[in-house]
């Protein structure tokens, strides 16, 4: 399931309508997955609060989402382009690539609500077909 065109476009065009709320999106995600999927939590015990809002949620949220800006500006090469990020969570982190998903899925319901007008159908679609492919890319230095 790679994105066509349509897709990378209407990803693009979205991002650059949610972009300056990125911040926000990321904490609200990261907290958020932290409470639905608690066993997520176990990587982040170095943490003094896990709670949605805490300091460490928020701080992380924004360094999650400078990712995702990266990736979104790498979306014809993913797999290349996310290399390294791949190779430290693998490696380093040791972060079971099955915990990608849930992010993914936190990111897309938070963008969801907090964009209700912009969260078309052909935008929904494309991006969870990008997050899918941002997951995937993430995957890679597993195998
Ligand atoms: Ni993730 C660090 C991006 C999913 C656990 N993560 C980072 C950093 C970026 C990043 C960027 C900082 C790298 C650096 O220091 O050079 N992470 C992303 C992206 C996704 C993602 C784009 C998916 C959309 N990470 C996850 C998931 C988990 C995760 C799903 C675990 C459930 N990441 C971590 C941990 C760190 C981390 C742990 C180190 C943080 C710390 O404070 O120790």
């Amino acid at each position: 399931m790679s994105l066509s065109d349509k897709d990378k476009a209407a990803v693009k065009g979205l991002w650059g309508k949610i972009s300056g709320k990125a911040d926000e999106i990321g904490a609200d995600a990261l907290g958020r997955m932290l409470v639905v999927y608690p066993m997520t939590k176990t990587y982040f015990s170095h943490w003094k609060d896990l709670s949605p809002g805490s300091g460490p949620v928020k701080k992380h949220g924004k360094t999650v989402m400078g990712g995702v800006a990266d990736a979104v500006s790498k979306i014809d090469d993913l797999k290349g382009g996310l290399a390294s990020l791949s190779e430290l969570h693998a490696f380093t982190l040791r972060v079971d690539p099955a915990n990608f998903k849930m992010l993914a899925h936190c990111i897309l319901v938070v963008i969801s609500i907090k964009f209700p007008g912009d969260f078309t159908p052909e935008a929904h679609v494309a991006l969870d077909k990008f997050l899918a492919a941002l997951a995937r890319a993430l995957s890679e230095k597993y195998r």
